[in-house]
């Protein structure tokens, strides 16, 4: 397919996935009915190529959900939809007392990319006056959600910020996970899946993990979504490397802006003390030295999940890793992810016997680590990776469509586009990919 004809596609899909009514985009049709959080991020990254209006709408619609006390949820659910579970009355948000008024949503979050995204999409759009009064309006409302995770999220206050449930780190069904499965018994709920309508099982959790992801939320639930009870309570309390990378790159994007905008110097010191302290705990923390990356960090029980996953990269675009970390990683990455029988870069380590190379977040390639990869690798001067990592991301969407998740394997050379199709984060990243 030719470059014009796919940046053709995937303004369509975009386009068609665009709720004009309420301004958002799901990011895909059936499977995800409402606005997720990152998904936004990256899908207004999309539009700022082409239609910046959406690109705003996109963002003021995702912030027009913001609770009283500056946490930003992961789903919001703008309309009603019966083609997802869990939905609004599993989730009842208004358990804590400073949730939207306006909107029901979720009780958890997702990884923070607003505050990078603002300043991608400035950087994209033509008229840079328009977006900076756009930024200028809606700024302080990222910085807020930033406040809230360093003072609620971080109990032993050393710059690193928890997330209490799996689909807070985005990477749902990650075999990281395995082992705090194993340390819960949760009870077996009856509940009805509609995921698995849409798409074949075998691409997606099983039963018995959604009994695990709703156990978690009935806790925080019990609790009113209190953050401090939940750090006290959840079994699952996890430091990931991927969550706390998009905080810090939201952190140096807020800077560069809040210069820009002038008049912001409390707010700039701020700001810079939090990521002084953030990155050099990161080091410390989350690289792993056996594995040659950076790895989760296990907060309930006091250990490193030692695994390398796709979001053992992520720190790369957060310019967090040393040059001689980043020559370590990327040895690791081509050694381990990269052979020649593989398209880069599969979400878990390929060699690990938890690999599992359709399965959801357990193994397939997603177009926004590639993406964010891609940024990473070029930030240190890998250009030559880095283009492999932006060629295979174009060469599998163009081979198999704009699917929600990839094959790595080489030999698979039919049906190797899994989950969703007509998936917006993969049409949106793959315009800002085909930019140069
Ligand atoms: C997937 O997660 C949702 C729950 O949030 C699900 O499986 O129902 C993940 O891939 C997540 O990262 C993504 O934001 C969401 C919507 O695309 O789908």
């Amino acid at each position: 397919m030719s470059k014009d004809n796919l940046q053709k596609k995937a303004k369509h899909i975009l386009d068609a996935n665009f709720n004009e009514d309420k301004g958002f985009t799901i990011p895909c049709e059936g499977l995800y009915p409402f606005q997720w959080n990152w998904d936004s991020g990256f899908i207004a990254i999309g539009f700022a190529h082409y239609d910046s209006n959406k690109a705003k709408r996109e963002i003021e619609a995702l912030l027009s959900a913001q609770w009283e006390n500056g946490f930003i949820p992961h789903i919001v659910f703008h309309n009603d939809s019966d083609t997802y579970f869990p939905g609004p009355d599993f989730h009842l948000s208004k358990l804590h007392p400073l949730a939207s008024k306006s909107h029901r949503t979720t009780g958890m979050t997702q990884p923070p990319v607003l505050g990078f995204v603002l300043k991608e999409i400035y950087d994209i759009v033509d008229d840079k006056e328009d977006m900076l009064n756009f930024i200028k309006q809606n700024i302080d409302k990222v910085f807020f959600n930033h406040q809230h995770f360093y003072n609620h999220r971080d109990p032993n206050q050393e710059g690193l910020v928890f997330i209490y449930h799996n689909w807070e780190s985005g990477t749902d069904n990650s075999p990281i996970w395995d082992d705090i499965w194993e340390t819960m018994d949760p009870p077996n709920y009856k509940f009805e899946r509609r995921d698995t309508t849409h798409v074949d099982a075998a691409q997606r959790p099983t039963n018995r993990e959604y009994d695990y992801y709703l156990h978690l939320i009935e806790i925080a639930k019990a609790h009113n979504y209190d953050d401090a009870k939940i750090a006290e309570l959840s079994p699952f309390l996890v430091q990931d490397p991927l969550f706390n990378a998009m905080l810090i790159k939201s952190n140096e994007a807020l800077i560069e802006l809040y210069e820009m905008i002038g008049d912001s110097e409390d707010k700039i010191s701020t700001l810079k003390a939090w990521q002084e302290k953030a990155i050099t705990r990161f080091n410390e923390k989350l690289y792993n030295e056996k594995l040659g990356g950076y790895v989760h960090y296990d907060l309930r029980n006091e250990k490193q999940i030692e695994h390398l996953s796709s979001s053992s990269f992520a720190p790369l675009f957060s310019n967090i890793p040393t040059k001689e970390h980043a020559d370590v990683m990327v040895n690791t990455l081509i050694k381990k992810f990269g052979g020649e029988d593989r398209y880069l870069c599969a979400s878990f380590d390929p060699e690990s016997d938890r690999f599992n190379p359709k399965k959801y977040w357990r193994g397939p390639i997603w177009i926004n680590l590639n993406w964010m990869l891609y940024n990473g690798l070029n930030n240190y001067g890998f250009t030559d990776i880095a283009n492999r990592v932006k060629e295979d991301s174009i060469t599998l969407i163009e081979k198999y469509g704009f699917y929600e998740y990839f094959d790595s394997r080489k030999s698979v050379t039919e049906h190797a586009g899994y989950g969703g199709n007509n998936f917006s984060w993969s049409a949106a990243l793959l315009l800002d990919l085909l930019k140069d």
